[in-house]
Formats: C-alpha cells, sequence, structure tokens
C-alpha cells in the first residue's frame, strides 16, 4: 500500500496528526528550537514522562503523551551532531526517522509529522538531511503495519525548498 509524503511549511506544535516528532537530546532534557516549542505549547506533562523514560541513545526514538498538543503521541528522535558528515551521521539520522516510524507504528499511528531533526543547533546541513531523511522515513512507512501518511514540516520557505529539492532529485511524489 503506497504512502502519502507531505512538505509543509510551518510551525509543527499546530499540526494534528497521529505523532509528531521531536528533535531531542539524548537526555531528553528539553532544550531549545523545536523542543523548547513543543514543551511550551505541550505543557509540563510531557517533561514529566520524559523524566521517567532514562534518554535515548542518538539514532533511537522513544513516545510519551501528547500534553496540550493536538496530536496523539510526541516521538522524541535525537538526531546527531553534524561532524563533517564523516562520522556516522547520514546512518544516524536515517536511523532516528526509521526508528520514530517504528515506534509511531507500534501505538497504530497513520499520520507522522516530522521537523528537519538536527539541521537547527545540531549544525546537518539541510539540503544533505532532507536526502537522507526523506527516503528514510517513505521506506520505514513503507514496510510499516499502520503509518500512511507521513509529513515534513519544515520551519522557513528555504528549508521548504531544500526538501522540495531533495523529494524531487529521489523521485518521491508529494502533496503541498
Ligand atoms: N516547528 C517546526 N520546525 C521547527 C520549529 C517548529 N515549531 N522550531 C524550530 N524548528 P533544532 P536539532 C526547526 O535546533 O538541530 C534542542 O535544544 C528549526 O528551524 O530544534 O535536532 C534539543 O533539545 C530546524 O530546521 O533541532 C537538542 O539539544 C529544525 O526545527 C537540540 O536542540 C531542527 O532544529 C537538537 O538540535
Amino acid at each position: 500500500m503506497g504512502v502519502q509524503l507531505e512538505l509543509v511549511q510551518g510551525d509543527i506544535t499546530r499540526v494534528a496528526v497521529d505523532a509528531i516528532v521531536n528533535a531531542a537530546n539524548s537526555g531528553l532534557r528539553g532544550g531549545g528550537g523545536v523542543d523548547g516549542a513543543i514543551h511550551r505549547a505541550g505543557g509540563p506533562r510531557i517533561m514529566e514522562e520524559c523524566r521517567r523514560l532514562g534518554g535515548c541513545p542518538t539514532g533511537e526514538a522513544k513516545a510519551t503523551g501528547p500534553g496540550d498538543l493536538p496530536a496523539r503521541y510526541v516521538v522524541h528522535a535525537v538526531g546527531p551532531v553534524w561532524d563533517g558528515g564523516e562520522a556516522g551521521e547520514p546512518e544516524l539520522l536515517a536511523s532516528a526517522h526509521r526508528r520514530s516510524i517504528e515506534v509511531a507504528d507500534g501505538l497504530g499511528c497513520v499520520s507522522v509529522a516530522f521537523p528537519a531533526i538536527s539541521t537547527g543547533v545540531y549544525g546537518y546541513p539541510i539540503d544533505r538531511s532532507a536526502r537522507v531523511a526523506l527516503p528514510a522515513a517513505v521506506a520505514a512507512a513503507e514496510a510499516s503495519e499502520h503509518v500512511r501518511r507521513v509529513v515534513f514540516v519544515l520551519f522557513s520557505e528555504a528549508d521548504l525548498a531544500a526538501f522540495w529539492d531533495a523529494a524531487s532529485e529521489l523521485q518521491l511524489e508529494h502533496d503541498d
């Protein structure tokens, strides 16, 4: 069965899907960027649950409830810190996307929204991240039991354009 891919510009905290993915750190301690926005908008219950999870290794993902957000779950994924690209960053970024889909699938989610993991504080170049994130998420969704809709929510117009270019280059059909 096919998977619908959507690329949109916006704020992921406002997206009503089954699971939104957070670009977290391995301590699941909260922080700036999209992590800060998710905890601010979702309220303190998300952090209370994160504290009980005991952290999350890079390339992995763990779920909590959504607090006050319009999603059913938040999947906290930890992407790699960019260190030039020869330190396993693409594999870890792909793994963070694959594991996010697998965790969401295990919770019965049909729709999953991702931010551009690792491309803010962690410094992963946006165009290179898109070429890893898109095929990893789509392939994992295709292999999943439940996930049929994958949305990438890009914060800026430039980030959306980078994901758009990568999707075209990879010949991934997408809606906008
Ligand atoms: N909706 C969608 N995308 C957003 C939003 C939002 N509300 N806010 C920011 N972005 P970053 P990282 C974009 O730095 O690089 C945190 O402190 C942002 O423009 O949030 O994986 C964590 O606690 C960028 O394109 O995540 C970790 O310590 C993308 O989200 C660390 O940062 C990711 O940027 C993780 O760094």
